[in-house]
């Protein structure tokens, strides 16, 4: 059973304002990154963000292996201890879900409602796909490699394996991992044990957890995930584009602290140094802006190398928050290619590649908005 009932277009429109049990049970099975995690180079393990469609398989390491097979001259089976005997690479690599920032699209494609924060970096380590390729020897015609997750389940009404493809071309890039492990342990459940995909540079839906084998193809591969889903589109029945590489984005870690509930920010007056990270998939991070009257005047703000050209920049910024007032602090930017980020949400049926500017909202040394926040307590 392959394909089950008729498919249906991918991301569903929900007009209610209110979140509805089905986002809510995504949300709480998929987590997102707490903006102060922004602080790290490297995400700690556990504050990773994480999306998963299905189930977590439950694989035993001891049985596994991966096939890769298709069209190629030698199809091979890999069990993970001789993906470790190969040569091993260790990459930082920020990943970004294509779906962060659709919970503020309105109305509101009903899917995981991610609000800004579906990222993380992280040390991956694994052996380069390339050399896999190689040994296998693609065929003549060998269009596209096809990665197939042991995870299945049903979406839009078709009952699916999850799997996405590559061109041979971006396949076959340097960069591209098979990896085994994050910031130096085994790849835990959540994260794709014992083996997923790494492709840096692209949006997370690219890098399939869980392998269980590597296909070469002669055609398109028109699986629901590469065909139907992940792509800009904003109208109905539209063949739209595909989503691929990261669009800029930057983020900030929310100043002072933060009310319980609307996560409002109390800062004293003082001088802050506000600070975060920045990435693109497109081209370098070249420019990051800072704003703290809701992008009416913007500043350039600081930054620093990034530890791969894989990974974020952190950027910071200098804020005179002397004034007792009410801010609108923004954050945008600017990658090498010109590429900058939106004032405004970018909406699309799937809510993808939503990238428009982070606002947080600060309270400079207002003490009833303190004793509100505490009498919520
Ligand atoms: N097999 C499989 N791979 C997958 C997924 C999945 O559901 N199944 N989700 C994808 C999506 S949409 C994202 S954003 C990333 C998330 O990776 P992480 O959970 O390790 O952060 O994994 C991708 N790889
Ligand atoms: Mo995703």
């Amino acid at each position: 059973m392959e394909r089950v009932s008729q498919s249906k277009p991918a991301g569903t429109l929900i007009h209610a304002p209110e979140i509805t049990p089905d986002e809510l049970q995504l949300a709480v099975r998929n987590h997102s990154m707490p903006l102060e995690a922004l602080r790290y180079p490297i995400t700690p393990l556990g504050l990773h963000y994480l999306l998963i469609h299905f189930d977590i398989p439950l694989v035993d390491a001891a049985t596994y292996w991966l096939a890769v097979a298709g069209h190629v001259d030698k199809p091979l089976r890999l069990t993970l201890e001789d993906l470790k005997s190969r040569p091993a690479t260790t990459l930082a690599v920020t990943l970004e879900c294509a779906g962060n920032g659709r919970a503020r699209l309105s109305p509101r494609p009903l899917s995981q409602p991610w609000l800004g924060e579906a990222v993380g970096t992280a040390e991956w380590t694994g052996t380069r796909l390339a050399p896999v390729l190689q040994e296998a020897g693609l065929k003549k015609g060998a269009l596209e490699v096809v990665f197939t997750g042991l995870d299945r389940g049903v979406q839009g009404g078709i009952e699916q394996f999850y799997e996405r493809s590559l061109s041979v071309a971006d396949a076959t890039h340097d960069d591209v991992l098979l990896v085994y492990a994050i910031n130096g342990q085994a790849l835990p459940p959540q994260h794709g044990f014992p083996v997923r995909l790494i492709v840096p540079g692209w949006y997370g839906m690219t890098h399939v957890k869980w392998l269980r084998s590597i296909t070469v193809t002669d055609r398109p591969f028109d699986g629901y995930q590469q065909a139907a889903a992940y792509h800009y589109r904003t109208v109905e029945g539209d063949r739209g584009v595909p989503v691929t590489r990261m669009l800029p984005r930057a983020l900030m870690v929310p100043p002072g602290e933060p009310d319980f509930m609307s996560r409002t920010r109390f800062v004293e007056p003082s001088t802050q140094i506000v600070e975060g990270r920045a990435w693109s998939g497109l081209a370098p991070i070249e420019r990051v802006d800072f704003s703290s009257d809701g992008g009416r005047s913007w500043s350039a703000a600081g930054l620093e190398e990034a530890l791969s050209p894989q990974s974020w920049r952190r950027w910071s910024a200098r804020w005179d928050a002397t004034r007792p007032g009410e801010y609108e602090l923004c954050v945008r930017a600017t990658d090498a290619s010109g590429n900058v980020q939106p004032l405004e949400q970018s909406w699309n049926l799937e809510g993808v590649q939503n990238n428009a500017v982070q606002r947080v909202r600060v309270v400079v040394g207002a003490p009833d908005g303190r004793q509100i926040a505490a009498d919520l307590r």
